[in-house]
């Protein structure tokens, strides 16, 4: 019976370290310094397994389907979507394969280097791997390194914040003028 148990708990932790990939999220948490949980690549925050929405226990047949499918994409660019990851999730699965995920668990700080330099999913302007390294969610254009965004909203927006800029200067000017041609009319008047 004990031996059972045993057998049992080992096949549990099997099954649970084959989905989770919790090495990549202590890594972005230790360059960053941010909080980061499971939802940067996974459906849900906490993690693949469980009941709800997004976990293994809540897949149907065809989820399931396509979960067994992904689990099998070892190489790059099998085009799998995985019903427990996110596009991010995804994203690295299909651009490294399943192979080349596990070799990197023992190495995370090289997950960034392997990964587009240049896919920026939430089109924030801020590339998913810096996201990655900065511990913001690389799928929530709102989330992102605060000085990065502001950057990238400068960039976006100078023509409207110059339009803003010299509207209140010459709105400022005219009031000056406005101003001193009042307290001319009152000096005339004296
Ligand atoms: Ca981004």
């Amino acid at each position: 019976m004990r031996l059972f148990v045993i057998i049992i708990s080992a096949a549990l932790i099997q099954v649970t370290t084959a989905f989770a990939h919790p090495e990549f999220q202590r890594y972005s948490k230790e360059v960053s310094g941010r909080s980061v949980n499971c939802a940067v690549c996974h459906r849900h925050s906490d993690g693949p397994e469980g009941l709800k929405p997004g976990q293994i226990g809540s897949l149907d047949q065809d989820e399931l389907n396509a979960l067994g499918l992904a689990r099998q994409a070892l190489k790059p660019g099998a085009g799998a979507q995985s019903p427990i990851l996110n596009e991010f999730g995804n994203s690295i699965l299909n651009q490294l394969g399943k192979e080349k995920i596990s070799e990197l668990k023992q190495r995370p700080e090289l997950l960034a280097g392997s990964l587009s330099k240049t896919s920026d999913l939430d089109g924030d302007g801020i590339p998913d791997v810096e996201e990655f390294k900065d511990g913001t969610h690389p799928l929530n254009s709102l989330d992102g390194h605060p000085w990065k965004l502001f950057k990238n909203n400068l960039g976006k927006n100078w023509f409207d914040i110059l339009m803003i800029v010299l509207a209140t200067g010459s709105g400022l000017y005219g009031l000056q003028n406005m101003l001193l041609w009042l307290s001319l009319k009152a000096h005339r008047e004296e």
